[in-house]
């Protein structure tokens, strides 16, 4: 069922701005418009059908009153973004001028659209599929240069016609092997076990490549999680203000200022860091910083890298010491910072520095007070980010990487249906299974309203 009520939104920012754009879509778009516009040009009426893909200029009226000067586009049914008839008014960007038109159009039959509801429509009318359209959402969210192309290619479809095919060649064997049990009498084998042996085996491979990079996919899209881990006055707080640009965090000379974490994300090398600056580590019977300290392994734990920042002018905690705090994961990238480097005499630092250097960890001297070797330590920072290449499919989504465990476990079930020679009634089974789970993330396997509710949920009005 297609909707056929018409919705109408403001898609561009709320609040005052030069021009604002309320969008309308569906059947009575046109004519609603038609109710409040009168074109500065005699002799043009919207409802005319020659005029589509066209922008005319006129006036929004409410009751003889002119409420603003007006551009009007419109398009129409196939060829919008929504496939529906469109009309874009931009507008003046004040709030007063939004909320008038916004007035008339509700009194002329269009009503308020949900979050995402113009991108949903585009769904179900054939424009998207599920996948490109929640590429949408990304690439209207996207932050950095790399959230920006992994949303982008995504959007172009390369990502979904890769889902397509491999979901083709499986209703292939599906099918061969559905005609098989219908002649099962006769004994005969329509569906080459060994090619549907190769071909699970490649579908396997494919699956397990993009489970993979949603690890990446998912620090491109939310920052790469970067904890600020350290001693109490080491200079943590400090380290986060430089990375930042701004004064976030309180800095003070007092053990323990920092008791709870604090997070902000910025755009380093195109790419987007999450820094997370901790309670210092020391031995307390504070409660309370206890639970901050607490919260400070949480937040190591989860990091992709970790900063363990030393204060050189202190007696300093031990290389070993650090490495015992930190049990790494694979995964896991640690940098150690040696801070104040402004205050250390500088024939110190060579001895300083190859103590810490001996557990061949990544080692950065600097002043966070001054700024001083910051660029050493971005760098490294950058360093750290998962190489990608122009080209790579990345998975950024948790429902499509939920699809895609399911569409794994199954596959693997039926490699091993095939290497035990099992029966074609249940081969076939996880067959169907793998094709509906491929068809979830690019929504031809979708229906229920309710799911699509959800996925939409989280896109803006107006979009
Ligand atoms: N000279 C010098 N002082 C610094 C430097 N970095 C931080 N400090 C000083 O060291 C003190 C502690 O800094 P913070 O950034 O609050 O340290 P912290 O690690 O966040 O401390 P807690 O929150 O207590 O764990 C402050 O007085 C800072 O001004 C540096 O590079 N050089
Ligand atoms: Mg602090």
């Amino acid at each position: 069922m297609l909707p056929s009520s018409t919705i109408c939104a403001v898609s561009t920012p709320s609040g005052q701005g030069g021009i604002a754009v309320i969008r309308i879509s569906g059947d009575r778009a046109i004519a609603a418009c038609n109710n409040l516009f009168i074109p500065v040009r005699k002799g043009i009426s919207l409802t005319d059908p020659s005029v589509k893909n066209k922008i005319i200029f006129g006036n929004v009226v409410k009751a003889n009153k002119v409420i603003d000067e007006v551009l009007v586009t419109v398009f129409r049914a196939p060829s919008s973004y929504t496939g529906e008839d469109t009309v874009e008014i931009s507008c003046h960007g004040s709030p007063f001028i939004q909320q008038e038109i916004l007035k008339l159009l509700l009194a002329n039959g269009c009503r308020m659209a949900t979050a995402g509801e113009f991108t949903q429509r585009a769904f179900l009318n054939g424009k998207l599929d599920l996948s490109q359209a929640e590429a949408v959402g990304d690439l209207i969210a996207s932050s950095s240069a790399a959230a920006h192309r992994m949303a982008m290619q995504q959007m172009r479809g390369h990502y979904s016609s890769m889902f397509a095919r491999l979901r083709d060649d499986l209703l292939h064997f599906a099918t061969m092997m559905e005609l098989e049990l219908d002649f099962s009498e006769e004994e005969v084998e329509f569906a080459d076990r060994r090619q549907l042996l190769s071909l699970a085996s490649h579908i396997e491979d494919v699956i397990n490549r993009l489970s993979g990079s949603f690890a990446t996919g998912n620090v491109i899209k939310n920052g790469i999680p970067v904890a600020i881990i350290g001693e109490t006055n080491a200079g943590k707080s400090t380290l986060l203000n430089r990375l930042l640009h701004e004064e976030r965090a309180i800095v003070s000379d007092v053990h323990g200022t920092t008791r709870d974490a604090i997070e902000d994300t910025v755009v380093m090398g195109g790419v987007l860091f999450r820094f997370i600056d901790t309670a210092g580590i020391r031995n307390t019977a504070d409660r309370l910083e206890l639970l901050g300290i607490e919260r400070t392994f949480r937040k190591m734990e989860e990091a992709a890298v970790i900063l363990w920042v030393i204060d050189l002018t202190g007696n300093g905690i031990l290389p070993e010491a650090i490495y015992e705090k930190t049990h790494l994961s694979d995964t896991q990238q640690l940098i150690l910072v040696l801070n104040k480097a402004d205050r250390l005499p500088p024939e110190c630092l060579p001895e300083k520095q190859a103590m810490y250097q001996a557990g061949h960890h990544d080692v950065v001297v600097i002043s966070a007070q001054s700024g001083a070797g910051m660029d050493k330590l971005e760098e490294k920072l950058i360093a750290c980010i998962p190489a990608t290449g122009e080209n790579d499919v990345i998975v950024s989504n948790l429902r499509h990487y939920e699809a895609l465990t399911k569409a794994s476990e199954a596959v693997r079930q039926v490699i091993r249906g095939l290497e035990t020679g099992a029966p074609g009634d249940l081969i076939v089974q996880d067959v169907r299974e793998c094709i509906n789970q491929l068809g979830q993330i690019t929504g031809q396997q979708i229906h229920t309203e309710e799911v699509l509710r959800n996925i939409f949920r989280n896109f803006c009005i107006g979009k």
